[in-house]
């Protein structure tokens, strides 16, 4: 059911509502029915009215549904209430979507960061859950009963769980990182695709670099990352990194549980923002990823913004798009790959260092080698030798460290 309030907009509502059923559809469910209630104010027992309540119970009772999903966040106490009042389960979105998380993980530490998220997710809700029951048995807080006990030991539980797998994540992100360093040393540009779930990242990183990791017309297919090496001409090897898409209303929960993952595309050197040029919800969409750019501090990097599935959006939207730098792509089909190859190489190019090199008499031979594999601006000829002022790509510029007088912006 979608649920808000009389000052929501009510189209983004709907829409919540029909990405709901996506997620339903990727979880495994069939939707049965839907309903959306509109409140002047959340009620704090049930979030929606009596009445609304009631009328869910007997499509529930009439469609013989299993479980009810709310495209809102339900507190321990809400969700206790209604699956008391409707005889049947009652989830959110964000249950929802953690429990997606959990099918997909395939990875010890996907399988990891999913318990994390599905722990810090029923921390708050057990506290609700069991103050609620308390309080409908007529104890009041603060009242000390066996309830309470059993509660702190339960909580207890999991927060120590949670410590232990905080710890193993961290040595994951630390192996993390040394690969990046390593990556980092020998300075190959890295790219990451980023974007709503579901608008093709994994299947032009396969356009990309001839791979064949795994696509699905359905949201969260990926949840691991995953690098893959591409050639980029007058640049040369490259990394390309597809990550877990993004979605509206993101738990955060899942976003501090996934910060390795994230934290892999935040070391990129250029976002590769992809956009489903055929979704009707293609701005809502890119509204809600530079969002989370912001959100995530990565608003400062270079960014392309790619526009996919041109084959089946109408070409009229073609010329509505506005941000920049863009290309218009078809992963599926493949074209525009080669122009995104080269705003690729244009922003790989970017992190180029101008830099002045000397090369005495009994060197210069080695100029001619420079200029084969870089961009020599210009040379100048000096007493005992030539100087050399030319573009390196960073990989360049540590092998060429010896002759270099100094880093210059010019
Ligand atoms: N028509 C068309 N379909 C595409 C194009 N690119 C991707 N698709 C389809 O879109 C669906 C999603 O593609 P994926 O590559 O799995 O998308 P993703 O962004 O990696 O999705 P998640 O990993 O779930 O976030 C698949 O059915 C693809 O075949 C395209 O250029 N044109
Ligand atoms: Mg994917």
């Amino acid at each position: 059911m979608g649920v808000g309030l009389k000052s929501d907009s009510f189209p983004e509502i709907k829409e919540s509502l029909a990405e709901l059923e996506d997620l339903i559809a990727a979880w495994g469910g069939e939707v049965v029915g839907n309903v959306v209630q509109i409140l002047a104010q959340y009620n704090s027992a049930t979030l929606i009215g009596s009445g609304k309540v009631q009328e869910i119970k007997e499509m529930v009772n009439e469609s013989a549904a299993t479980v009810v999903i709310v495209d809102h966040h339900l507190t321990g106490v809400q969700g206790r209430n209604l699956t008391q009042d409707m005889g049947v389960e009652v989830m959110d979105r964000n249950q929802v979507i953690v429990d997606i998380f959990a099918q997909r993980a395939k990875t010890h530490e996907g399988k990891l960061q999913v318990e994390l998220a599905q722990m810090l997710d029923q921390l708050p809700r057990m506290v609700g859950a069991w103050l609620g029951s308390l309080s409908r048995q007529g104890g009041g807080i603060g009242t000390r009963g066996p309830g309470e006990t059993a509660l702190e030991s339960d909580r207890r539980r999991i927060k120590e769980r949670v410590k232990a797998i905080r710890k193993q994540l961290e040595g994951v992100r630390k192996h993390r990182s040394q690969h990046r360093s390593l990556r980092k040393k020998q300075k190959i540009p890295t790219f990451a695709l980023i974007g709503y779930t579901n608008t093709g990242k994994s299947t032009l990183l396969n356009q990309l670099t001839n791979s064949n990791v795994e696509v699905k017309d359905q949201v969260f297919a990926t949840l691991d990352p995953t690098t893959r090496k591409v050639f980029l001409p007058e640049v040369g090897d490259a990394v390309v990194t597809d990550t877990v898409g993004f979605i509206r209303k993101l738990p955060t929960h899942l976003i501090e549980a996934f910060k390795a993952t994230l934290e892999e595309s935040g070391e990129a050197d250029v976002l590769l923002h992809v956009i489903d040029l055929s979704s009707p919800q293609m701005d809502q969409q890119i509204k809600v990823v530079d969002e989370l750019i912001r959100e995530f501090g990565w608003e400062k990097k270079p960014i392309i913004y790619v526009f996919n599935k041109i084959d089946r959006a109408p070409f009229e939207k073609q010329f509505a798009v506005k941000a920049f730098p863009r290309v218009l792509v078809s992963a599926l089909k493949g074209d525009g790959i080669d122009k995104l190859r080269k705003q690729m190489t244009v922003a790989a190019q970017a992190l180029n260092e101008q830099v002045e090199l000397y090369f005495p008499k009994e060197e210069e031979h080695k100029i001619y080698e420079l200029g084969r594999e870089s961009q020599i601006v210009k040379t100048e000829p000096a007493s005992t030798g030539t100087i050399c002022y030319a573009s390196l790509t960073p990989a360049q510029a540590s092998r060429w460290s010896s002759f270099m007088v100094q880093n210059k912006k010019y």
